[in-house]
């Protein structure tokens, strides 16, 4: 009996320039449940993550609050680069020490301080409990706590923290579990718990505020040591060997080197300094569309790729330029070749906009994917709210946008010393998307409810059938794409994510 549907090879070897909305996957045999599936994906050479999601290097998308969110529910955040070595590097030790439910970089007082400098605190971080240490430091003995009733009637503002802190304390010893921490967070109806090692010195804090956060995250990407791992970028540039250094210090596991076109003689050379310089950290090469570019930085010593050109939401390369390829071609191309040169996996960036995108970045051989603008517009993405036109949104805007490229950003594009700079992105603004904590659960189970439908029970058994002929692709015209839309009613409802969309 034939097949129905072409090959993979077949299908993009005789159509030019696909992208993820002109071809559909047919559906296989299902002789398993959901909860058989594992999305376990090498993200680099050495290093598997749970689930195949990534988050963008852009500074409307990844600073640690969503790098630490990203890792906690089995992905990875990339930090982005357009800010100072100093902030970049504190992003991501911020990143390396987070414990879930743990803090441990608490604001710290010592005995002589006053309760005006609390007031003072409480200005840039809020106010509920701060530990008093011998030395006003992390690390020194606990000598107390200031709470809020300790001082709510003080008129004295300028009373020493020594004379109004309370220093009957519930404690926990180091080493001890979130559960564990819990339960004494409840039992002694206390606001805050402070965790202190054999020799009283503080360690980390646990808060009451965040009892109903400290969920468990079972796919949580961590290294031996039980630190979430994380990314970072970095230019091609000269002068950012130091940012290397500093961010390799701060313990980051991977750097992605951000570049629109990856395939020049300044990658090659970014790609030998690091490994020769910070051999145990992976490095992932791009971006590159073709195989000859893969091979480059293969050869280089990359560990992964990043493919995608022009592909972005917020992306103008593929007019502005003329150069680029359409995402769907350009992501099954890199990634067989890659796999069939040195086993390197790739990631798919740019061009998600859609939940369905994602099971089909994966169905043409990446192993990640890496979203920006979908990721956009929660609440762990940097910026603030607004409201345009009654509806809430967060700015969201290119890496080479004029924009961003004010502040740094155009290090992506050789261009950034340019007297003219051509923008090769623009700024716009996405919906508000809630916490990513309820939104990749929702892209998770979507995505595993596709593997079902196609007969697939992990991503490397998709990938067999990609390169076995098993998995079938089939050509989706206009038409076949307004049928698989919503169409022919006079009104809906959209559900909450369900057609989760970038745009209006
Ligand atoms: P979306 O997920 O929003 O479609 O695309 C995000 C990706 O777009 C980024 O990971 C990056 O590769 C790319 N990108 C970021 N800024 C860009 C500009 Cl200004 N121009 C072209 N591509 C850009």
């Amino acid at each position: 009996m034939s097949l129905n549907g072409l090959d993979a090879k077949t299908f993009f070897e005789h159509e030019g320039g696909i992208t993820y909305n002109d071809f559909i996957l047919l559906p296989g045999y299902i002789d398993f449940s959901l909860d058989e599936i594992n999305l376990e994906t090498y993200l680099t050479r050495n290093l598997k993550i749970k689930r195949p999601i990534v988050s963008s290097p852009m500074d409307t998308v990844t600073e640690s609050r969503m790098a630490i969110s990203m890792a906690m529910l089995g992905g990875i955040g990339i930090i982005h680069y357009n800010n100072s070595i100093e902030m970049q590097a504190k992003e991501v030790r911020r990143v390396k020490r987070y414990e879930n439910g743990f803090i441990t970089d608490p604001v710290v007082l010592g005995p002589d301080n006053t309760i005006h400098d609390i007031d003072v605190l409480k200005e840039t971080h809020g106010f509920s409990g701060i530990p008093i240490t011998e030395d006003g430091t992390q690390n020194s003995k606990l000598i107390g706590i200031v709470t809020k009733r300790d001082i709510d009637f003080e008129t004295d503002r300028t009373r020493k923290l020594k004379d109004v802190m309370t220093t009957q304390l519930v404690t926990a010893p180091a080493g001890i579990s979130l559960a564990e921490g819990n339960s004494i967070l409840k039992e002694s109806k206390k606001g805050k718990l402070p965790i202190i090692d054999k020799q009283g010195r503080l360690v980390s804090l646990m808060s009451r505020t965040d009892l109903v956060k400290n969920a468990d995250f079972p796919f949580s990407s961590k290294n031996k040591d039980k630190q979430l791992i994380v990314g970072a970028a970095l230019s091609t540039r000269e002068d950012d060997k130091e940012r290397l250094d500093e961010l390799v210090k701060a313990g980051v596991d991977i750097i992605v080197i951000d570049s629109s076109q990856g395939n020049s003689i300044f990658q090659i050379n970014t790609i030998r300094h690091i490994k020769k310089k910070h051999p145990h950290v992976e490095v992932v090469g791009g971006n590159v569309v073709t195989a000859k570019q893969c091979k480059s930085l293969i050869d280089a010593g990359a560990d992964a790729l990043r493919i995608g050109m022009g592909s972005g939401s917020i992306c103008i390369t593929q007019d502005t330029l003329a150069v680029g390829r359409a995402q769907g071609s350009a992501v099954y191309h890199t990634a067989k070749f890659s796999k069939e040169y040195a086993n390197v996996p790739v990631i798919a960036d740019g061009g998600i906009a859609h939940i369905g995108h994602i099971v089909k970045a994966l169905s043409l051989g990446a192993s990640t994917v890496m979203m920006g603008g979908l990721l956009a517009g929660t609440s762990e993405s940097p910026g603030e709210y607004f409201y345009e036109g009654g509806v809430r949104v967060k700015k969201y805007r290119g890496m080479a946008s004029h924009e961003a490229m004010e502040k740094g950003g155009g290090k992506r594009y050789l261009s950034s010393e340019d007297r003219i700079k051509v923008a090769q992105g623009v700024t716009g603004t996405v919906v508000d998307k809630g916490s990513v904590i309820n939104l990749v659960p929702y892209l998770i189970q979507s995505l595993l409810h596709s593997l079902q439908e196609l007969g697939y029970r992990s991503i490397q058994e998709l990938h067999s059938g990609i390169y076995e002929g098993t998995l079938r692709f089939e050509k989706r015209s206009q038409s076949a794409q307004a049928e698989g839309n919503v169409h022919s009613l006079y009104s809906f409802k959209e559900p909450h994510l369900g057609l989760l969309r970038m745009g209006r």
